[in-house]
């Protein structure tokens, strides 16, 4: 019964990504008899065999041709001096010291992180990206960094793929021992939708340093920078790199956009360098930065703040590759792009292009270009099994200038429109949104005030609501949660405040808090945490890595949790099997330990008996094994 109760569960349920701080579910370790891991992998694949996997039901299938994909072979024998190597000889400002003294454009990959959150929903299993990392440490060593880490990557491994985040850091660091690996932190929101306590914010961070993260690209999503400095310090603490991001929106040459023109960009610049950043991140969530626009703020922050500037854009509109060219003209240290099979659309402009277009100039990145291409094959192998995640975007669309959504929203909010029936009036969202934005002030819109303002333009739309009504007295609004938490002063302050009457509808008179969340959240007690966590998992030995999962997301955690005492390491199935299952006669194997392999051939699915179990018979290292499941198709 107990994947019965599992599938009924609120988690399964609702899709709210925010998790309220103790909120727990015990009956989730009720459990028969514990069992080993080859058996608890056998019973997963048994399952989704049987029943399908819920995450791709109803979705496209990869193509019939598609083959498990082959990472290249080495071409060095070892790899090569990295960022890696220099940071870990010479320490943190060495590394930006010689960032700045490189007349080469300097990439980083984001394949691993925002290439699929913003392509295929942030499904890519670390099986995927753990077969290709040797080969970027040894092909590519002049890489400044590898994304592959933080944003909505962490939840998403508990949540949906069934694997722990901390993991698949720890292997990618081992893989790529002469690459920085990167992250994107959400400041005091760490890697979650709501602001955390200080002292969770701090532990999260020493905790991602120790485990394996490099450069932390540190945002908050209103540009507060009273909001940003308790993570900031933790990373300036814990010895790595800190990457003190402005979130770039608007458009600085558009006079009428005034309240984000060249010196709000500059001044926060500054205001990031007092605070202790290494480098700036500039960081274009929805690919509004245009080449000309590009010319004058890199060349603005690079003379007046005098860091470092690592650019990071979305190709949305199309035309991020012109932008990275003249931010490069204009003197950009660092870039972001992903690898060609992973780039274009919501994703990052296409590395390998970029790699060509510089060469012979006096940005050459020094990247050899067959090695990008053989990485590039690798991953055009990997998306073709994730079809089912695939959002359909078939061409640029300008229309971003107009609702001005991140790259790793877009898709989801249409996928969110699609399944409130609203997918035929998805202009009229994209309209709403912009409208929103101007209602709530003209802000920033990232990860999580994006999530707030697109909560509020589904409501408007599915409702008919105008702003005129929203904004009117007169009428009665139900506004969505996450309005009323950020309007609270929540998620902190946006520069100028919200828009005073609106707050006030919103708050129906309580009064809104304007000063920095965190300095009104108690500290949480860590040995009380993690005896509560210890107990709440019977016992479990807890780590440092578990308790962070925990603090971030309990309710995400235990559940993940509780599937992994069923269902045991899946993270090491083939990505094929992980989501349908196998087909009578074929054979794969899995990886459970280091030089431990389960080779797994499925013989026969039976047929199902009155009491609703079919048997599957399994051949496990040449063994009959047969396991029962419940059928509930
Ligand atoms: C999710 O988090 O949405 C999916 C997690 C997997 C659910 C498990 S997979 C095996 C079993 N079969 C189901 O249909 N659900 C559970
Ligand atoms: C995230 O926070 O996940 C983002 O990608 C924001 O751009
Ligand atoms: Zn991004």
């Amino acid at each position: 019964a107990f994947v019965e109760n599992l599938l009924k569960h609120p988690t399964f349920l609702d899709n709210s990504y925010t998790t309220k701080f103790i909120d727990s579910t015990p009956e989730l370790f009720r459990f028969k008899k514990r069992r080993d891991r080859a058996t608890k992998i056998l019973t997963y694949v048994a399952d989704i065999t049987v029943n399908g996997h819920p995450d791709v039901e109803g979705r496209p299938k990869p193509a019939a041709t598609a083959k498990a994909p082959k990472p290249p072979a080495n071409r060095a024998d070892a790899p090569a001096y990295g960022t890696r190597n220099l940071l870990e000889d010479k320490g943190a400002q060495a590394v930006v010291d010689w960032l700045g003294e490189q007349k080469q454009l300097l990439l980083t990959d984001t394949t691993m992180r925002d290439g699929h959150q913003s392509l295929l929903a942030t499904r890519m299993r670390s099986h995927d990206m753990i077969a290709v990392a040797e080969a970027y440490s040894h092909n590519l060593p002049q890489l400044f960094s590898m994304e592959c880490w933080g944003g909505a990557t962490f939840d998403v491994a508990y949540r949906f793929l069934q694997e722990c985040p901390w993991q698949r850091l720890r292997d990618l660091r081992a893989r790529m021992p002469n690459l920085m690996t990167q992250m994107l932190l959400r400041a005091s929101n760490g890697v979650g939708y709501t602001n955390y306590p200080d002292n969770v914010v701090q532990e999260f961070v020493r905790q991602a340093a120790e485990t394996g993260v490099d450069v932390f690209r540190v945002f908050d999503s209103l540009n507060w920078v009273e909001n940003m400095r308790v993570a900031m310090d933790a990373v300036v603490e814990s010895g790595k790199i800190c990457e003190g991001t402005i979130c770039y929106t608007g458009d600085i040459l558009d006079a009428d956009r005034a309240k984000y023109d060249l010196n709000y960009y500059v001044n926060m610049g500054k205001d990031l360098k007092a605070a202790g950043a290494h480098l700036i991140g500039l960081k274009d969530m929805a690919g509004l930065l245009k080449p000309a626009a590009a010319r004058v703020l890199v060349k603005a922050l690079k003379e007046e703040v005098g860091l470092p500037i690592h650019f990071h854009t979305h190709d949305t509109s199309g035309i991020a590759g012109a932008t990275v060219l003249a931010a490069a003209e204009a003197g950009v240290d660092a870039v972001d792009a992903a690898m060609d099979a992973f780039s274009g659309g919501t994703s990052q402009p296409c590395l390998g292009s970029i790699v060509e277009a510089l060469r012979h100039t006096d940005r050459d990145t020094g990247l050899d270009i067959k090695a990008v291409r053989e990485i590039s094959d690798y991953w055009e192998g990997v998306r073709g099994q994730y079809a089912a995640f695939e959002s359909g975007l078939m061409s640029p669309a300008s229309e971003v200038y107009l609702h001005e959504m991140p790259g790793g929203q877009f898709t989801n909010l249409k996928a969110q429109a699609r399944s409130l029936g609203l997918e035929d009036r998805w202009h009229e969202v994209a309209q709403t949104y912009a409208d929103v934005n101007q209602m709530f002030g003209d802000i920033v819109k990232v990860t999580p005030s994006s999530k707030v303002v697109g909560d509020m333009a589904l409501m408007m739309v599915s409702q008919n609501l105008t702003r005129a009504e929203v904004e009117s007295p007169k009428t009665d609004v139900a506004f969505p949660d996450s309005v009323v938490d950020m309007m609270r002063g929540n998620l902190g302050q946006p520069p100028g405040g919200f828009p005073p009457k609106l707050q006030a509808k919103i708050l129906k008179g309580d009064t809104p808090a304007t000063t920095r969340p965190g300095a009104h959240m108690p500290p949480v007690d860590l040995d009380e945490a993690r005896t509560e966590l210890s107990s709440e998992l019977e016992g479990y030995g807890v780590d440092g890595e578990d308790l962070n999962g925990y603090l971030m997301y309990p309710k995400v955690f235990l559940d993940y949790m509780g599937r992994h005492r069923t269902y045991g390491p899946v993270r090491t199935l083939p990505t094929k099997t992980f989501f349908y299952g196998m087909e009578p006669g074929e054979q794969i194997s899995a990886e459970i330990d280091p030089g431990k392999t389960l080779e797994i051939r499925l013989q026969a699915v039976g047929e199902t008996d009155e009491g609703g179990e079919a048997r599957v018979f399994f051949e496990l290292n040449g063994q009959p094994r047969t396991v029962r499941v419940t059928d509930r198709k």
